[in-house]
């Protein structure tokens, strides 16, 4: 298996392993990957860290010596997959973190793009070098780079097939922070232990509602707001949070 799946206490872990191709996305990792997730899901974790086994990558991207001599089905059908794969760790309901160490290059980059937040590590490099192949991103980098840098800074790194490091990524906001070099998943978790404590419920709607802000204009996404804050408000968490802070208490969320 190219890809592993653990657990501790409540946050899942998903680890690319495959070490020797600098853990590049194959299909057959993909689909490991696609799995992985559907465990995720229906394990109930709290958050999930997305990481790369070893320190010299993260992911060096989708498998170069697989794209070659594809003919145009299989190829659209091949970015049709990677970007489903990816769409559905993006839309999963609970936070995960990409823990960049080493190389994030271009797929893997992408992977990361899915995640709701990226942490690097002073050893990270990142970049969308695509085009150096003559190519440009296929797994959603054109899509959500933008949404996280805004469109200049992601045309120029889309454009120039730059390499960045952790300082100047999280200058960009690419990722939200740089912390010491250590274990992806003790970084990984330290950084969900942010939000596993609160009602899942609320979570997914706050998820949801800022997605929605880039898809929406102001007035519509302001009307999803109303809807999704009445929605978290009708929940037996929300009555439980209110009556916690009334009493003086830490709220025991229950997730309905
Ligand atoms: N795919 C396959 N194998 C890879 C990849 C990759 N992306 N990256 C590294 N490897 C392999 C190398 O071939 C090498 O294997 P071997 O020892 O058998 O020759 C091994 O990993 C170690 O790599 P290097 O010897 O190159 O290690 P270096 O430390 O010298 O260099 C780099 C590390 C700088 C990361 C270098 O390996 C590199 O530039 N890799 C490619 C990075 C890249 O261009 N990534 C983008 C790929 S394209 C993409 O992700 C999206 C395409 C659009 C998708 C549409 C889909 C259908």
């Amino acid at each position: 298996m190219s890809v592993e799946l653990s657990f501790r206490e409540d946050v899942a872990f998903l680890t690319l392993n495959r070490p020797e191709a600098l853990n590049a996305l194959s299909f057959g990792v993909l689909r490991e990957i696609s799995s992985a997730i559907d465990e995720v899901k229906a394990s109930g974790a709290s958050a999930l860290v997305v990481s790369g086994h070893g320190d010299k990558a993260f992911c060096a991207g989708a498998d170069i010596k697989e794209l070659t001599a594809r003919c145009l089905v299989e190829q659209r059908q091949g970015a049709s997959f990677g970007q489903s794969v990816f769409c559905k760790l993006d839309e999963l309901s609970i936070p995960s973190i990409a823990v960049l160490k080493g190389y994030a290059f271009g797929g893997g980059l992408e992977l990361a793009l899915a995640c709701t937040f990226r942490v690097a590590t002073p050893s990270a490099k990142m970049g969308l070098p695509e085009i150096k192949l003559g190519l440009i991103p296929g797994y959603g980098g054109t899509q959500r780079l933008p949404r996280i840098v805004g469109p200049a800074r992601a045309l120029e790194l889309i454009m120039s097939g730059k390499t960045i490091d952790a300082e100047e990524a999280a200058r960009i906001g690419l990722v939200s922070r740089v912390v010491d070099e250590g274990d992806p998943h003790q970084i990984g978790e330290a950084f969900s232990r942010q939000f596993t404590g609160h009602s899942k419920i609320a979570l997914m709607l706050a998820k949801q509602a800022v997605q929605r802000a880039f898809d929406s204009a102001l007035e519509e996404g302001l009307r999803i707001e109303a809807d999704l804050s009445t929605l978290a408000y009708q929940t037996n968490d929300a009555d439980e949070g209110m009556r916690a802070f009334i009493e003086k208490r830490k709220p025991a969320f229950r997730n309905w």
